[in-house]
């Protein structure tokens, strides 16, 4: 009889789009966005496998309101089929507002995603585009390091912390959602409430990150 070694089952920690953009004086800034930076570094300490994303748009992406005569950001259009709000230019590619919040430890990163590079699709999820039509990579990689948990922070709650914690959870990942690791954009004033409880109703575990002790 020869003996498989058995893989263990792995957490990672994912960091989502703590870029300078969505910190305060960012193009889309969230209040209190640069609050998660040191949370999402002492939780990078206790875990063996950091994944991060990055919203990683071409200058004429259809998400941004300058990209259709007329429009501002906030409104909602139709963008092939799918809703689609419409952000002020934000994290294009290559540019300052793109780069990962200062102060935020990326050597700690094993693996860098991007999204959003399709001009036509919009990608709120680390995981999956809006229409669920292209994956990033990240199930995959995940699934081949044999993770089986992800614990999540960064930003936006209500926006990109909100579809990659509820795609998590459709993959099959036991998730956590570190409350005090992110902050909401709050278009509407509730929006992140609001989105903490579906992630919870949804089946992921809401946790503070004074909860999480070194494995
Ligand atoms: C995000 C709006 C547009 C986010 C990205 O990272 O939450 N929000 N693009
Ligand atoms: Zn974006």
């Amino acid at each position: 009889m020869t003996l498989v070694p058995t893989k263990e089952a792995m957490d990672a920690l994912l960091v989502i789009d703590i870029q300078i953009d969505f910190c305060p004086g960012g193009a889309l800034e969230v209040a209190e966005g640069d609050q998660v930076i040191p949370v999402a570094n002492r939780l990078m300490e206790q875990f063996d496998l950091v994944v991060a994303t990055q919203d990683w748009h071409p200058g004429d992406h259809k998400s941004f309101a300058a990209n259709h005569p007329w429009r501002y950001p906030g409104q909602v259009i139709d963008l092939n089929g799918l809703e689609q709000i419409l952000w002020p230019i934000h994290c294009v590619q290559g540019s300052f507002g793109a780069e990962f919040a200062p102060g935020l430890n990326t050597e700690q990163f094993d693996r860098v995603f991007t999204k959003g590079t399709d001009p036509e699709i919009d990608s709120y999820s680390g995981f999956f585009d809006n229409g669920h039509r292209k994956a990033t990579g990240l199930g995959d990689y995940l699934k081949e390091k044999g993770v089986d948990t992800v614990y999540v922070v960064g930003l936006a709650a209500d926006v990109c912390v909100k579809f990659t914690v509820l795609d998590a959870l459709r993959l099959g990942f036991n998730t956590y959602l570190v409350t005090d690791g992110t902050r909401g954009v709050n278009l509407e004033p509730d929006d992140t409430k609001k989105a903490l409880k579906e992630m919870s109703e949804k089946g992921a575990i809401l946790i503070d990150s004074a909860d999480i002790g070194p494995s």
